[in-house]
């Protein structure tokens, strides 16, 4: 078949992306409320409705379905950008951004998924042994989503019919699945542990956990949120508000309690879940590594006095990214400062945990996808020129 009778794959995630967003408004209600302030206060501000959400995140249990993961998402034309190490939160996952890598890619669909592995040597013993035999007895990838992405690999591409159908079997496998793949006890052993490692290993798949429209100003969506009774998280997350905005801020609201069903001695028992949550984003201008430098200085600091709030000065300081035609580009990844203040503020309070200590491993992580992780700042300083 020849190359243009594909769906190209900044199409495939489009309809990827949309699918998605259908699946969650359905499966989780309040997500659709969050959707009609965004597009209310959108309108608001720049006359438009909804464009689509900004991005989605996922954790995956082993190296295999991340392997799998990164292998889907390629034929979706969303490529693995940064390394985020989320052990320094006292978090036991590691991540990296699914994401578009070319301007005409986001002008397609911005999609993109945050997407965390388990690591599994922060473990104690014992109950790593449970987690990894839960993990290793479960499937998350359908015998024809398998052929497909097959055939899409060694053909180079699918054509309008196999891309739909691969689509509906991407979306599938994170779509939510309320009866656990572990029984009652061993879920309560992995929640006292971590409520984090309880959400990865119980089910029978990765379910997405929330998705992220953009809107034009975050500061109104997060007190209209809190009016219209949506039990919202205390503080917008990243850089506080600016004439010139820089990088993402973020906030949410919190992760519902849902009701689960585990299997016993004598049918199904319903138990209760906390994870997933509806969040809404605002990107400003990208950093070069020296600008992201003061960033983290200033937000150690909880001070931002310091860094420089008109373009001409973060121009000639060299903090911020500039076309060739002098405009900024737009900050396309994640912080994770704030993704683990996202992490913290959607999983159910419990005592202390107990990971064992651990620092990011950047290797085991490559490792398991299969490939290196691209660089941010290549990827900006590219976009520059
Ligand atoms: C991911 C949290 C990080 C963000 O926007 O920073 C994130 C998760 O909860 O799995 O999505
Ligand atoms: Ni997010």
């Amino acid at each position: 078949m020849s190359a243009s009778s594909f769906r190209h794959p900044d199409q495939l995630r489009a309809d990827f992306s949309q699918a998605l967003s259908d699946m969650y408004r359905e499966e989780v209600p309040a997500y659709g409320q969050l959707i009609d302030i965004v597009a209310d206060i959108n309108a608001e501000h720049e006359g438009i409705r909804s464009d689509g959400e900004r991005h989605g995140a996922i954790r995956l249990g082993t190296a295999d379905e991340l392997n799998l993961i990164g292998r889907v998402f390629a034929v979706l034309g969303l490529h693995p950008v940064g390394y985020y190490d989320l052990s320094v939160a006292g978090l036991p996952v590691h991540s990296t951004a699914f994401r578009p890598i070319t301007e005409a890619g986001f002008n397609v669909s911005p999609f993109r998924m945050f997407t965390s592995l388990l690591r599994l040597d922060m473990l104690p013993d014992a109950l790593r042994k449970k987690a990894e035999s839960a993990l290793a007895a479960r499937c998350i990838f359908s015998a024809k989503c398998h052929s497909l992405l097959e055939k899409a690999e060694t053909e180079g591409g699918l054509n309008a019919i196999d891309g739909a159908e691969f689509v509906r079997e991407a979306v599938s496998i994170f779509a939510w699945r309320k009866r656990a793949h572990v029984d009652l006890e061993t879920y309560q052993a992995l929640l006292s542990e971590h409520p984090l490692i309880a959400d990865i290993v119980s089910f029978q798949g990765p379910h997405m956990n929330h998705l992220t429209p953009r809107v034009a100003d975050i500061d109104a969506a997060h007190e209209r949120m809190r009016q219209m009774g949506l039990e919202v998280k205390e503080t917008i997350e990243g850089p506080p508000r600016r004439n010139c905005p820089i990088l993402l801020r973020q906030t949410a609201f919190k992760a519902l309690t849902e009701s689960v069903e585990f299997k016993t001695k004598y049918g199904w028992e319903t138990a209760h879940h906390t994870a997933r949550f509806g969040e809404i984003e605002q990107r400003g201008m990208a950093l070069t590594r020296k600008g992201r430098d003061l960033y983290d200085r200033c937000l150690a600091a909880k001070d931002f006095s310091d860094f420089p709030d008109t373009e001409a000065e973060l121009k000639a300081q060299g903090l911020a990214f500039f076309d060739k035609n002098g405009s900024p580009l737009t900050y396309e990844d994640f912080l994770p400062v704030s993704a683990a203040g996202i992490f913290k503020s959607n999983l159910r309070d419990t005592a202390e945990t107990e990971t064992v200590a651990a620092s990011g491993n950047q290797a085991v992580f490559e490792a398991a996808l299969g490939r290196p992780v691209l660089d941010m700042f290549e990827l900006y300083e590219t976009a520059s020129h």
